[in-house]
């Protein structure tokens, strides 16, 4: 049996070491002795309720506050848009880069390959960045398997967070996009209209739940295909008059479908730059199915296009000013 591991932990909030019995578990340097005994006597330092409350609110709000002018934005935390996040945070760790999610699981369909099975497929060149993530695959020659798509997006997802720069917000829906004249008097998208998810479902049942908005000079849509909440910006640029109409997503194609996400990666009305399966539905490409290497490049590349956006332009206060 190993012995009770005894250690002690600061506990910085006053007031709540006065509501503990006197003397209890604190001694004179306000230092709360816990204990790690698996064996019937484990002991926590004490909490009180508001403490959590608080530890959360001051975060997620301050994170909200901060971010209400954001470097980029990120719609859609599926495997374009996290493969963007990495590449983009990783380049430029100056950026504030603030991913939405409308779902409480991040990851989209990168949790499983094909048809529900596990593993997942993803064809050469695009081993490459599996190989800087540090994710291990077995080499078929043209292409490579993961044992667990969810090994990737494990991976990539906790490598994402990890970066001070990035802050995700999970069940957070973009609602609306912002588009406002630029300094040419060009339509511009300029920032994101958010909601949480659970208030976006229900506009149908409530009266008006107004939302809330993001200013950025760039935002990456990467909102998968047509879906409940799928190719959301592809569908408001249409609604919006900024493009004539969806390509739609043509049939399965691998050979067509890949190179077709990958080059097709661009800004594509001033402001928003396209990633992923959105894409498809934007220019009526084909669809790969189970491979995801296309998915891979094409959020590298629309990361290199947001850096090049940024670094053409000023911006002052989160808007293009020249
Ligand atoms: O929840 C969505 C998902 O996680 C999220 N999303 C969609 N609309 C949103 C909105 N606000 C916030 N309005 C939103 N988030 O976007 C994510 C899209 O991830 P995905 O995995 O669906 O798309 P992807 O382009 O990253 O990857 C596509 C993977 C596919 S689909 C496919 C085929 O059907 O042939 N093949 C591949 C490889």
């Amino acid at each position: 049996m190993a012995p009770p591991v005894a250690t002690s932990t600061h506990y910085d909030d006053s007031s709540s070491i006065l509501s503990l019995k006197k003397n209890e578990g604190v001694n004179n340097k306000g230092v709360v002795d816990v204990l790690e005994d698996y064996d019937g006597k484990y002991r926590f330092a004490p909490i009180e309720e508001a403490q959590v409350s608080r530890a959360m609110i001051k975060r997620y709000f301050n994170s909200m506050y901060e971010r209400a002018v954001s470097d980029v934005v990120i719609v859609g935390a599926g495997s374009a848009g996290l493969s963007c996040a990495y590449h983009l945070g990783k380049a430029r760790p100056d950026l504030k880069i603030t991913i939405l999610e409308a779902n409480v699981a991040p990851g989209g369909g990168a949790w499983l390959g094909g048809q529900l099975m596990t593993p997942m497929v993803v064809r050469k060149p695009a081993d490459r960045f599996l190989t800087e993530l540090g994710v291990p695959f077995d080499d078929e020659g043209n292409f490579v398997v993961v044992k667990h798509a969810a090994l990737f997006t494990s991976t990539i997802l906790s490598k994402v967070l990890m970066m001070p720069n990035v802050i995700l917000m999970n069940a957070t829906a973009v609602e609306d996009l912002i588009i406002r004249e630029d300094h040419h008097g060009q339509q511009r998208v300029s920032g994101v209209v958010t909601n949480w998810t659970l208030v976006a479902l229900n506009h149908d049942t409530q009266s008006c739940m107004d939302p809330n908005t993001i200013t950025a000079p760039v935002i990456v849509s990467a909102t998968g295909h047509d879906g409940p909440m799928g190719a959301f910006s592809a569908k408001r640029l249409v609604s919006a008059g900024l493009l004539k109409e969806l390509g739609n997503m043509r049939g399965l194609d691998m050979n067509r479908a890949e190179p077709a996400i990958v080059n097709g990666t661009r800004e594509v009305t001033p402001g928003l730059i396209m990633t992923g399966m959105e894409l498809s539905e934007h220019d009526g490409s084909n669809r790969m199915g189970p491979t995801f290497g296309a998915m891979m490049a094409s959020g590298i590349k629309a990361a290199k296009e947001a850096i090049r956006v940024l670094d053409t332009h000023q911006v002052v206060d989160g808007r293009i000013v020249a």
